[in-house]
């Protein structure tokens, strides 16, 4: 595998991985833009494809008042040879490049970026969780992934169409591609 910076990659251990990308802050569309240019120039990694942009409304602690604008998310397909620690470290050094203030938990933000499956690994550590907790929950997570890759399992938790059955949509739609959607 050839990588944007010009190594190539052990293609026994580059894997296909999934980034669930929100925002909801600062012209969410231009955050989301932003975060793709950085990912498409990751090392030892290739950007595959994305989503497209997808408009869902803010899912907040129980007990939290309603007020929050609503999300811009999407989801990204990568094939990286970063081991998943490293692709954590690089998305959260992306979270901060943007201005990512870290406040209340499931507090409004401009960039978010989350490792929603990392080949079929489960992972179980303080720093990570794979596939991501809560994911079968999330209309925001479920549709954008469907759209990219319909016929995905998810480790420890099934058929992706299936999840997506069982997840009322909650109102949220596809708005384009990340390229050429304004709101
Ligand atoms: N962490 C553990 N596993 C992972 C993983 N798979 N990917 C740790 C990324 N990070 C992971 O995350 C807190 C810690 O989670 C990190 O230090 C990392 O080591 P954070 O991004 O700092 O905080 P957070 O995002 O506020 O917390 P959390 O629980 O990750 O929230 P979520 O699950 O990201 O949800 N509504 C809509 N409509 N759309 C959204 O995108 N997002 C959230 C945040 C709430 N409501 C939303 C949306
Ligand atoms: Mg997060």
């Amino acid at each position: 595998m050839n990588s944007p910076d010009g190594q190539t990659g052990d293609e026994h251990s580059d894997e296909i991985v999934y980034i669930g990308i929100g925002s909801n802050l600062d012209d969410p569309p231009r955050q989301i833009r932003r975060a793709v240019q950085t990912l498409r120039q990751l090392p030892r990694t290739v950007y595959l494809d994305d989503s497209g942009l997808f408009l869902s409304r803010p899912m907040l602690p129980s007990g939290a008042q309603d007020g929050q604008p609503h999300y811009c998310n999407a989801v990204a397909r990568l094939r990286t040879a970063l081991d998943p620690f490293e692709l954590l470290d690089r998305l959260q050094r992306i979270e901060n490049e943007q201005g990512r203030v870290r406040g209340e938990r499931w507090g409004a933000r401009c960039i978010d970026l989350d490792i929603l499956l990392f080949g079929d690994r489960r992972i179980e550590h303080e720093r990570l969780q794979v596939p991501h907790p809560g994911l079968q929950q999330r209309e925001f997570v479920l549709y954008p992934l469907h759209r990219l890759a319909p016929a995905l399992r998810i480790p420890g938790r099934g058929k992706l169409g299936a999840l997506l059955q069982r997840c009322p949509r909650n109102g949220i739609e596809y708005l384009g591609m990340i390229e050429e959607t304004r709101i």
